[in-house]
């Protein structure tokens, strides 16, 4: 006996369900698939170093100076921790006093809160103190470094590390950069920099 050929409506409610399943399949996997965390640590990474320019940058527009307690004769670099940031985020301890550095104690930098990594280490953005003070973390777990062009001459040295250029001096007034993935400074390939 010849077997009877499914209805069209059959064959069309079968396909419409592989369908369907093919596409929950497809689903699953994109929404299980791990992100590149460097990629993404590299973007934030990037985005956050730029933020910290511009919060310096902001800094200087509102007290022409940059934020260091006197005027050096030479460039000075710091890192993103309290030294720093507590200025930026609007609580210099000595806030009340004539070496104010920030006596409106405006927040020029603002960011996400840091996670924890253990052994007194966060990365990710910005770890608040009971003060209002506080430290900016890398994705990895380091400072951001800084070069301020505290001189006045509308340049900075060349971090030595950085062999893109030959040139010794950058007609830039600040610098960020982080030490990348690799945690080392010394190894310019994955270091993220904001020039
Ligand atoms: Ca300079
Ligand atoms: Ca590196």
């Amino acid at each position: 006996m010849e077997k009877k050929k499914p209805s069209f409506i059959i064959r069309f409610v079968r396909w419409v369900i592989f369908s369907m399943a093919g596409f929950l399949v497809v689903g699953i996997f994109i929404s299980f698939r791990p992100l590149h965390s460097g990629h993404t640590g590299e973007s934030n990474c990037q985005n956050t170093a730029y933020n910290l320019k511009n919060a310096i940058s902001f800094y200087f527009t509102e007290y022409r100076k940059y934020p260091v307690p006197r005027e050096p004769r030479e460039d000075v670099q710091l890192q993103s921790d309290h030294v720093l940031m507590d200025i930026l985020l609007g609580s210099d301890p000595s806030s009340e006093g004539p070496d104010a550095l920030n006596s409106r104690r405006i927040a020029f930098f603002t960011g996400k809160q840091a996670k924890q990594m253990g052994e007194g280490k966060y990365r990710k953005g910005v770890v608040l103190g009971s003060d209002g003070g506080g430290e900016l973390w890398d994705p990895w777990g380091n400072y951001y470094r800084v070069l301020l062009d505290t001189n006045y001459d509308s340049r900075v040295k060349k971090p030595l590390w950085d062999q893109l250029t030959e040139a010794e001096e950058l007609p830039r007034s600040i610098l960020v950069w982080s030490a990348g993935p690799d945690g080392d400074f010394e190894t310019w390939k994955d270091n993220v920099k904001t020039w």
